[in-house]
């Protein structure tokens, strides 16, 4: 009795792991990153789409999100544009304030893709943005030593 007890309580374990896993799985591929899974993973995805005008979207932060980066971390921003999207799309950052950028992705169109790592020193406040559509896909970078 006792040993079946056992064989089912291990039969359970398996099926919990089974479960956190698939929906470990699940949250990636759907819901695409949380502030958390920026956190630990340090990409940021982002998706060139026309919402009415070109915008970049986060699956989970949504539309021209702030970014909250830690200072003095290395990141990787990955951008993909739309299949069918005939317009062009080049993501750069700069000081809010303007001036010299600080790094930017290669030009995408037709759902090809760019990724470039990024290096977020001090803490400060930038700006991305598409150089192409530099009005509506843009956003803030808010890089602080604590998140
Ligand atoms: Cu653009």
């Amino acid at each position: 009795m006792s040993k079946l007890l056992k064989h089912d309580t291990f039969i359970l374990f398996v099926i919990c792991l089974l479960m956190v896993t698939l929906n470990f799985q699940f949250n990636q591929v759907s819901f695409g990153q949380t502030q958390d899974a920026l956190n630990q993973n340090s990409i940021v995805e982002l998706t060139a789409e026309r919402v009415g005008k070109y915008v970049w979207k986060s699956n989970e932060l949504g539309f021209n999100p702030l970014l909250n980066l830690k200072s003095n971390e290395n990141y990787t921003f990955l951008i993909t544009s739309i299949q069918n999207d005939t317009a062009e799309h080049q993501l750069k950052i700069e000081p809010r304030e303007g001036g010299e950028h600080l790094a930017e992705s290669e030009v995408i169109e037709h759902g090809s893709s760019s990724q470039f790592a990024f290096n977020t020193g001090i803490p400060q406040v930038l700006k991305y943005y598409c150089e192409y559509h530099p009005r509506s896909m843009t956003g803030m970078i808010n890089v602080t030593s604590v998140i």
